[in-house]
């Protein structure tokens, strides 16, 4: 299948980098506000399952009506036009004065496509005459990409210019176009060489593909942590039960500090899936109350009390009628208040003891501490919600953007009630079985719906 090859050239600060960063969908492309960031070309290439594509980022014409004035000295006539290109990139004349230009025009001269980015916010200017009249010159074929990078104003103007240079032009913004309008992007490069058709044709179909795969992986990311921290229990062998008691703390500082950790890994693989390695995140980010183990503020991100009980009728804990009773009647909080629910409540949810601790005999003497695992029916709910709040933001950020992670808000409840009835209930019993430490099969299957596509 024939190589396809796009080189992404233009001004210095247009947003090459950002294009190329974005249809690449990964943020490993170094994008800065500062001019002259991309020195040297730099290719991206774009595998999938069937097939691939390379993107090239290129520094920014310095001055191209220099070398525009030197091209003009050796090519009198238009079909030697390509060739001057040719000795232009070969002389060590130009290399040492012009090495933007040499590094952008090389690509194209060894058979890149060109896609040249403009800035839509900025007025059009003659000064950008002499680089699209040297794009011309390579003979290469063409497409250029309006970027308003801040708004719409010289849109109009920019399409008249551009309009005597390009066959195609196209406005793209690569911070907000979301994955349909980078697909068509992508078909439009398509026709830019017949040979190149097929592949990228392949590609686009395949980049559905890619993100049905990051969803499973995510699925399977939660599963694993799900089990993980739903099971994981800290234990320490000792003489006396004295010595059981006193080293109490230290078990719960370590049960705390592997939990965190183990969050945060899921988290850091989330974004390595999604290819969004520079996007720092903190758990911290994450709205994280100071005490993971605080009850009161897990319900922000796992079910209410009114909802645990709900599904505490789903999973068979106690029946439907026995909740009806209990909920009926009076508004849950004055409920709470009275004593009445919350009875019901605490024993059902093992709200009033959040996690196991024991201090059993050894065969062969001694003592050994334990601290865990978690016993309160709304952690995988907890783990489940802080996940998927994640997962929703990632797996639609653009890879161009630098900005820290904008974290909206995300329904756990509204999330599962959107899902069939039949996966609702699949879901509870496996939260169900997770806190019984009771093996499930196929976890990832069953919360792989809360994720998105
Ligand atoms: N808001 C917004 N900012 C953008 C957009 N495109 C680029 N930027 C910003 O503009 C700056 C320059 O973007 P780059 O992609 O590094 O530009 P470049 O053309 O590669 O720049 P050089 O490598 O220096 O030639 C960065 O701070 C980007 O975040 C856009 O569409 N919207
Ligand atoms: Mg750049």
């Amino acid at each position: 299948m024939a190589r396809a090859e796009f080189a992404v050239v233009g001004h210095p600060n247009k947003g090459k980098s950002s294009i190329v960063s974005t249809l690449a969908r990964n943020d490993k492309v170094q994008i800065s506000h500062q001019s002259g960031t991309t020195t040297k070309a730099n290719r991206v290439r774009v595998e999938t399952l069937n097939a691939g594509y390379e993107l090239i980022d290129t520094p920014g014409f310095q001055r191209p009506g220099k070398v525009l004035a030197w091209l003009k000295q050796r090519a009198k006539s238009a079909d030697r036009r390509a060739d001057a290109i040719a000795q232009f990139i070969d002389d060590p004349d130009c290399k040492s004065k012009f090495p933007d230009e040499v590094e952008l025009l090389t690509p194209l001269v060894r058979g890149a496509a060109i896609l040249y980015v403009v800035d839509g916010s900025r007025p059009y200017g003659q000064e950008y005459e002499a680089e699209m009249e040297i794009l011309l010159w390579t003979g290469q074929p063409s497409m250029a990409l309006i970027n308003p990078i801040e708004n719409n104003d010289h849109i109009q103007s920019w399409s008249n210019a551009l309009a005597q240079y390009f066959k195609t032009v196209r406005l793209f913004n690569p911070m907000t176009a979301d994955f349909d309008k980078q697909v068509e992007l992508l078909q439009a490069f398509a026709h830019l060489k017949p040979e190149w058709s097929e592949t990228i044709n392949l590609v686009t179909s395949d980049l559905n593909q890619v993100r049905n795969s990051q969803q499973q992986n995510s699925a399977i990311i939660l599963a694993r942590l799900l089990e993980d921290m739903c099971s994981y229990r800290c234990t320490q062998k000792v003489l006396s039960k004295d010595q059981a008691n006193n080293i109490q703390p230290l078990l719960i500082k370590n049960y705390n500090q592997w939990m965190l950790r183990r969050e945060e890994k899921s988290m850091q693989e989330l974004m390595a899936i999604y290819a969004h390695y520079q996007t720092e995140l903190q758990i911290a980010d994450l709205m994280l109350p100071p005490d993971l183990f605080d009850c009161e503020q897990w319900y922000m991100w796992g079910l209410n009390k009114q909802q645990l009980l709900t599904v505490a009728a789903v999973t068979g804990a106690v029946s439907g009628a026995a909740i009806d009773l209990a909920v009926a009647g009076h508004s849950f909080m004055l409920g709470a208040i009275g004593g009445g629910i919350i009875g019901v409540g605490s024993t059902l949810l093992g709200a009033n003891k959040l996690v196991d601790t024991k201090i059993k005999g050894l065969p062969l003497g001694g003592y050994e501490a334990c601290y865990g695992p978690v016993n309160n029916k709304n952690f995988p709910y907890v783990l489940i919600g802080r996940f998927i709040y994640l997962q929703h933001q990632i797996c639609h950020r653009n890879h161009a953007a630098r900005e820290a992670l904008k974290l909206d808000k995300v329904d756990l409840q509204q999330q599962i009630t959107s899902l069939e009835k039949s996966v609702q209930k699949d879901l509870h019993i496996a939260c169900d079985k997770l806190i019984q430490q009771k093996t499930i099969e196929n976890l990832e299957l069953i919360i792989k719906p809360l994720l998105l596509f």
